[in-house]
């Protein structure tokens, strides 16, 4: 009998993790490995370590995840080492804090493969509270927003600090996202609507992070504005 050779789709669940013990368990734990499994997928979960100093990787490691470490710090550099090592068709992102919904995994792949999209950005602000993101927090994500979205006139993201993603791999190589901290995720968003690909934002459930904070606050907002002003210059050339 001739063998089926259509190859099987995959799924690369990419976290990004500095000092993250208290919660990785969880946040791996919440990957419904078994139902997407049934969507006829093949799943990895690989946790990019940035040089944490406490357990992080080992308990990922334990907990049946790939591990990379990432020596260098920054949300962006943790990105691009994961993205190097992920080798599945779909690339979802998210926190290792607990403040993502990986258990939703399911509705974003059936939304990607019903609409044929290339990139799901998912959206906070919609239904967020306060006890899981601090008032001044929301403040400057909705500031962030709002001046992408004037810089980028039609940008289809209301959430342009999220940090789940959905997207094909093979669109990676297409995208020059150079930031190497957290201007990485306005980055992506902005790289994806230039090159014209098929998008959309899913609104989310957004919850209290589990451990310490690794946000600099008022350094991080100032460095996400100034990378928004200086990105778009350089797209008109300057
Ligand atoms: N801030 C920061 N996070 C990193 C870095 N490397 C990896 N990460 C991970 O990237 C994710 C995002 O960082 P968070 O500190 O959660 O940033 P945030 O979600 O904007 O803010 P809070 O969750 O409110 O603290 C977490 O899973 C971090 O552990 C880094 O160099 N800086
Ligand atoms: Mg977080």
């Amino acid at each position: 009998m001739a063998k089926n050779k259509t190859k099987q789709k995959s799924v690369s669940v990419v976290i990004p993790a500095l000092n993250e013990e208290e919660a990785i368990r969880t946040v791996i734990k919440e990957v419904p490995v078994n139902k997407i499994k049934k969507m006829g997928y093949k799943v990895e979960i690989l946790i990019v370590d940035n040089g944490s100093t406490d357990e992080t990787g080992h308990i990922a490691k334990k907990n049946g995840a790939t591990v990379f470490v990432q020596p260098v710090r920054g949300y962006g550099n943790a990105y691009k080492a994961g993205f190097a090592n992920a080798h599945s068709d779909i690339i979802i992102t998210g926190d290792a804090d607990c403040t993502y919904p990986f258990e939703d995994i399911p509705r974003f792949l059936k939304i990607m493969e019903e609409e044929n999209l290339d990139f799901i950005n998912t959206d906070r602000l919609s239904t967020v509270t306060k006890e899981a993101m601090h008032t001044s927090h929301i403040f400057g994500n909705w500031f962030l927003a709002t001046i992408m979205r004037n810089l980028w006139k039609g940008i289809p993201f209301k959430d342009s600090q999220s940090g789940m993603w959905i997207f094909k791999k093979e669109i990676w190589n297409k995208l020059h996202v150079k930031s190497c901290g957290m201007p990485f995720s306005q980055e992506l968003k902005i790289e994806v609507y230039k090159k014209g690909f098929k998008c959309k934002e899913v609104i989310i459930d957004y919850r209290a992070r589990v451990g310490e904070v690794k946000l600099d606050g008022w350094k991080d907002a100032v460095r996400n504005t100034t990378h928004l002003f200086i990105k778009r210059m350089s797209l008109m050339g300057f």
